[in-house]
């Protein structure tokens, strides 16, 4: 179980975060943010997390993209959440001034730091993101999304098992959009 309140305070958070931007699906963004959630109390339901860890998921899950892609910054987090959600929400950054093939394994470097139930909120990010890829991605980005999930998952599989084999099985049907 969660806190209504403590979703609602997060979702409103990164709904003036994110304010008109889009999905590449053309979608408002806070839909990515309410399915990475959404897949994130399912798994908490699943393994019976505990309340306070649950909270902490869901927060994180809800604010997960406000650095990286919003005017958001880490002090404001803390400000608003505190230091725990601020530190997590950082290790789900990309460090934009590394080169762009090593922020991945930094990134994940970090999150084998965090908790369990942050390191949940990567699995449920890149399960959201095993859609139908957008139209403009080459063969080669697809084939390199999917690499880039299955590195992903070997990192952080231990975290949870319902969502490790959720991301497993998106990984196989990924296979239909490779050429
Ligand atoms: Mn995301």
């Amino acid at each position: 179980m969660f806190k209504q309140e403590v979703y609602l305070k997060a979702l409103n958070f990164a709904a003036n975060a994110h304010g008109e931007q889009k999905t590449p699906y053309g979608l408002p963004y806070l839909t990515h943010l309410v399915s990475v959630t959404m897949e994130v109390m399912h798994a908490c339901e699943e393994a019976n997390v505990e309340i306070e860890k649950s909270n902490k998921a869901i927060t994180v899950a809800l604010l997960h993209d406000t650095i990286e892609d919003t005017d958001v910054t880490y002090d404001d987090i803390f400000d608003e959440f505190g230091l725990e959600i601020a530190e997590a929400v950082d290790a789900l950054t990309k460090d934009e001034t590394l080169p762009r093939k090593e922020q991945m394994a930094d990134s994940i470097n970090k999150l084998l730091t965090q908790p369990y139930e942050i390191q949940m909120v990567k699995l449920a990010d890149r399960i959201t993101n095993m859609q139908k890829p957008p139209q403009h991605w080459d063969s080669e980005k697809i084939f390199n999304y999917q690499k880039e999930a299955k590195f992903i998952l070997s990192c952080l599989k231990n975290c949870d098992m319902h969502l490790s084999q959720r991301l497993e099985q998106k990984i196989q049907e990924y296979r239909v959009y490779i050429k």
